[in-house]
Order: C-alpha cells, then structure tokens, then sequence
C-alpha cells in the first residue's frame, strides 16, 4: 500500500483490488492543496500497488477541491516560484501520464488548481452541485499546475482566457456543455457514476488502456503525418497482445458482447 497521509487517503475495491479511491481529506479548508498534498498526490500514484487498474479521486466534504492553499502562498520569489509551479507539473503528469486511468468525481468547487488536477484525469463526472472557476485571474497570479496546458485543450484558448480574465463560474450544466466534464449526474450521485465507469475502464485489456493513456495525447501534440504513423505503431502492438486476439474470437464465436445502444 503506498504511503497515505490524513489529508490524502488510498482505499483498494473490487474482488482483486483493481480499483484505487483516492480522497482529498481536507474538508475544513475545502481541500485546498498545499505542498504536502501536492507531493502526496505524486507519491499516491507513483506507488500505485500492481493489482489496481482504474482509479477515481473525489473530494470529501461539500466540495472537491478549492485549489493552491492561498496561506502558502505569501513570500515566494521568482525562482522559488518557478520550482513550486515544476512540482505541481511533476505531481500532475504522475496523474496524467502515470500507471493508470484516473476518473475524476466533481462536485461543488472545481477551481483554480483544483481544475487544474480534475483536467489532469483522463474522466470528469460532474454533479450538479459541481461549479468551475479559475479566480487565479482575479487574485493577481496565474495558473500553475498545468492548467495553461491542459485546460485549453478541454474547453479552447477563448473560455479559458475568459473564465480568468472576468472570473466568470460555470455550473455543472455549462461545464458539462463545454467540455470540463464528459458525464453530468444528479447532486450526490458523482462518486458512484466515478466508481462504475472505472469498473468498466477496469476490465479493459491492460494494453488498450495503455494506450488511450500514453498514445492518444501524444498522437494529438503530432502533426497529422507523424500521427497516423504513431497510431499505425500502437495499434499494431496492442492487437498483437493476447488478450486482444481472444477477445475478438470470442466475439467472431458469438461469446463476445454486443454494442447495445444505453
Ligand atoms: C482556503 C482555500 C484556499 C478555502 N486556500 N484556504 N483558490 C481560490 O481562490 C478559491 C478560494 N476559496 C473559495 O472561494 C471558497 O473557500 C470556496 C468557494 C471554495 C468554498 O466556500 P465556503 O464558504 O464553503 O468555505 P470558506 O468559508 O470560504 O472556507 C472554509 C475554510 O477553508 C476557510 O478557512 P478558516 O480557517 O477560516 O475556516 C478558508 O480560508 C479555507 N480555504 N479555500 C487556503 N484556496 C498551481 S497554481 C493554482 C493557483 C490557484 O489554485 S489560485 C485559486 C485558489
């Protein structure tokens, strides 16, 4: 089990422990990630135990998460300021590039670095209690967890500059609409809808995942011609793996699933 600290927990489901719920625990101050939940959120998946192949984070309390805990912020010059920012990138790319897909359960405030760790995750279920904010435009700083990276490409230049430029809040309804959040549930229900889509991820082969994880964004960075050449490589690799070549028989043998329409 990797190292948990109080403001950060790691619970094992499912029969084989293949899905990891991780928990921001830090309700009295709205989850608001100062350096050591930082540092535990990079240590949380670099130790991910072996049998875990999904996993869902959420915030306990009222709200997700209320982003960088503004009372460290106070006497950082420039260059301290520049590594504090590469902590933060370290600590994310561990969620986004790191052992496995990560589903994040939103509700309440989603803001500032707290969007910034929602956009790191591969899933956003949002409830409806759920709002999205970046108020960094509005307290004189930037982002800096990865946000300038990541959230344009959910929601485009134009909403984000907006959203920083007149601290606009979207709610659950338009952050869905936009593209902050693929899944909109009624309030309550986000964590439940979190944990069955990661069931599902779950049971994917372990390579199909891996690829939707490490290609597909890096296919998105290339150029056209360098992205077909890059999917030619990663599709030929995972159909090759086993567990790809006896799913498709038992479809081809009538064993497979269908694709129903929900
Ligand atoms: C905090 C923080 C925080 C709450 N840092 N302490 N983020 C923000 O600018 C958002 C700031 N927070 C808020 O706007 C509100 O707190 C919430 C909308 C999230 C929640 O409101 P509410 O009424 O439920 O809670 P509250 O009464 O405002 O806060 C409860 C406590 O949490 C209070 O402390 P207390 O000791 O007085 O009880 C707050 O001070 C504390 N708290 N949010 C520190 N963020 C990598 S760069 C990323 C840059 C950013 O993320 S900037 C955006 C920061």
């Amino acid at each position: 089990m990797p190292i948990q600290t109080n403001d950060l927990t790691i619970e094992l489901r499912g029969d084989e422990e293949q899905i990891a719920l991780i928990t921001l625990n830090r309700p009295t101050k709205r989850n608001a990630l100062n350096d050591g939940l930082v540092l535990a959120i990079r240590d949380i998946f670099q130790g991910m135990p072996h049998s875990v192949r999904a996993a869902v984070i959420h915030g306990n309390g009222d709200h997700f998460c209320a982003g960088l805990d503004l009372s460290e912020l106070s006497e950082r010059n420039a260059a301290a300021g520049v590594h504090h920012s590469r902590m933060w990138h370290h600590a994310l790319d561990q969620v986004e590039r790191g052992p496995v897909p990560v589903v994040a359960a939103l509700h309440g405030a989603v803001v500032g670095g707290g969007l910034e760790l929602a956009s790191a995750c591969h899933i956003r279920v949002a409830d409806a209690s759920a709002f999205f904010a970046l108020p960094e435009g509005s307290r004189g700083i930037f982002v800096g967890g990865g946000g300038s990276v990541r959230i344009p490409r959910l929601i485009g230049t134009a909403r984000m500059a907006d959203m920083m430029f007149t601290g606009r809040v979207l709610g659950a309804e338009e952050g869905e609409r936009v593209g902050l959040a693929q899944y909109l549930v009624p309030q309550g229900t986000a964590l439940e809808k979190a944990l069955e889509l990661a069931t599902r991820i779950a049971s994917n082969a372990p390579l199909t995942n891996y690829a939707l994880m490490q290609a597909l964004p890096r296919i998105a960075d290339q150029t056209a011609d360098h992205g077909f050449f890059t999917e030619a490589l990663i599709s030929a690799i995972v159909q090759d793996a086993p567990e790809a070549k006896a799913r498709v028989r038992e479809f081809l043998e009538g064993r497979g699933p269908k694709v129903k329409k929900q």
